[in-house]
């Protein structure tokens, strides 16, 4: 399968299609009742964060929030094996007990999904320190959520970066929304990168509607991270549907909704890729169609592997050395016996 192999543009919108496309069989997933835990919060409408991807390179790493399927499946991720992550399968990126929204994998440069509001953040402050002090020229980038801007831990890590002159890019994706509280109710200023400034940050705000424009900013930033000169993005875009898959959005009005989904970045680059004359219908189909039957295969993939053995329970989660916990079942065992001795 080519996927569009090396022509830029092409290149972000195949892999726009293919978050967009995963997305989608992550709710059905859900619906067929075959994920792991009932959370899970899709990233359709934010499809864009692709550019900001792209222009991160090998050795580079990140965090991501709660809403991270799209920006691992655009730094490389296997979609057979996230979705059998978020199905709890045994060949899942964490081997089914992360789930949806903790997912990690160091060998692709993915620090951890987080599911704590801004929880992510400060550990790129970790990485870009341990890159600089060892001069490996990579970048960490910490992808968060609007919400995230009102938390405390972004403008402490800000300020470290900006003081160590670390290679680190704080990436947030601005969706209009922390569950049903709009940002306008949530900030008293919108102006996101202006705080950046203040801490001394390179900050741009860049509209998600256009993955070329988001690339082309985001190419800018992380260069300038790369050379001692630590940086902002708000991706601007709006969350088509609700905060996770069993809320209806009553908050927000039709009207509200409509406005916002007719500014979708996967049918927009399409568009204009067809307009430039980069690629015809029949080229577009045909990528939509191979994309269409790689989610398929990856969603009968997590649906049929076989779950993680119970007596793996603990493993990565203790080190060696450490005791395990008791199982319920023996404490539970002890308890009764004590109470009958
Ligand atoms: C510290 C903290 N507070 C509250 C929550 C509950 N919570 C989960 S997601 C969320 C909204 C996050 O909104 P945003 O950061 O904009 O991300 P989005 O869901 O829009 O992608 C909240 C409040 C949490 N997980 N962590
Ligand atoms: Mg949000």
């Amino acid at each position: 399968m080519s996927f569009g192999d090396n022509q830029g543009p092409l290149r972000l919108y195949t892999t726009m299609r293919r978050i967009r496309s995963f997305e989608e069989r992550v709710g059905e997933l859900f619906v067929r009742g075959e994920s792991a835990g009932s959370m899970l919060h899709l990233s359709i409408g934010e499809e864009s964060v692709a550019g900001v991807c792209a222009a991160m390179t090998e050795g580079d790493t990140f965090t991501t929030h709660h809403r991270g399927h799209g920006i691992f499946i655009a730094r490389g991720a296997d979609p057979k094996r996230m979705m059998s992550e978020i199905a709890g399968k045994a060949d899942g990126y964490c081997h089914g007990k992360g789930g949806s929204m903790h997912i990690a994998d160091m060998g692709l440069g993915h620090l951890g999904a987080n599911a704590i509001v801004g929880g992510g953040i400060p550990h790129i402050i970790g990485a870009g320190l341990a890159y600089r002090n060892r001069g490996e020229g990579r970048v960490s980038v910490a992808f968060f959520g609007d919400g995230a801007m009102q938390q405390g831990i972004l403008y402490e890590s800000m300020n470290m970066a900006a003081l160590w002159k670390l290679p680190v890019v704080f990436c947030c994706i601005n969706n209009q929304y922390g569950m049903g509280t709009r940002v306008d109710r949530s900030a008293g200023r919108l102006a996101f990168d202006e705080r950046a400034r203040a801490f001394g940050l390179d900050g741009v705000v860049v509209d998600g509607l256009d993955v070329e424009a988001v690339n082309a900013a985001a190419a800018g930033i992380v260069d300038g991270a790369r050379n001692g000169r630590p940086g902002f993005i708000s991706l601007e875009v709006f969350r088509f549907f609700g905060h996770a898959r069993m809320d209806k959005s009553p908050y927000r009005s039709e009207e509200e909704e409509k406005a916002g989904r007719a500014k979708d970045p996967v049918l927009f680059t399409r568009g204009s890729l067809a307009a430039r004359g980069i690629a015809d219908a029949a080229t577009l189909d045909g990528i939509d169609a191979d994309v269409a039957a790689e989610m398929d295969a990856a969603l009968e993939h997590a649906v049929k592997a076989a779950p993680p053995a119970l007596d793996i329970m603990f493993d990565d989660v203790y080190g060696p050395g450490e005791p395990r916990p008791t199982p319920v079942r023996s404490r539970i065992a002890d308890i009764l016996s004590e109470a009958r001795a």
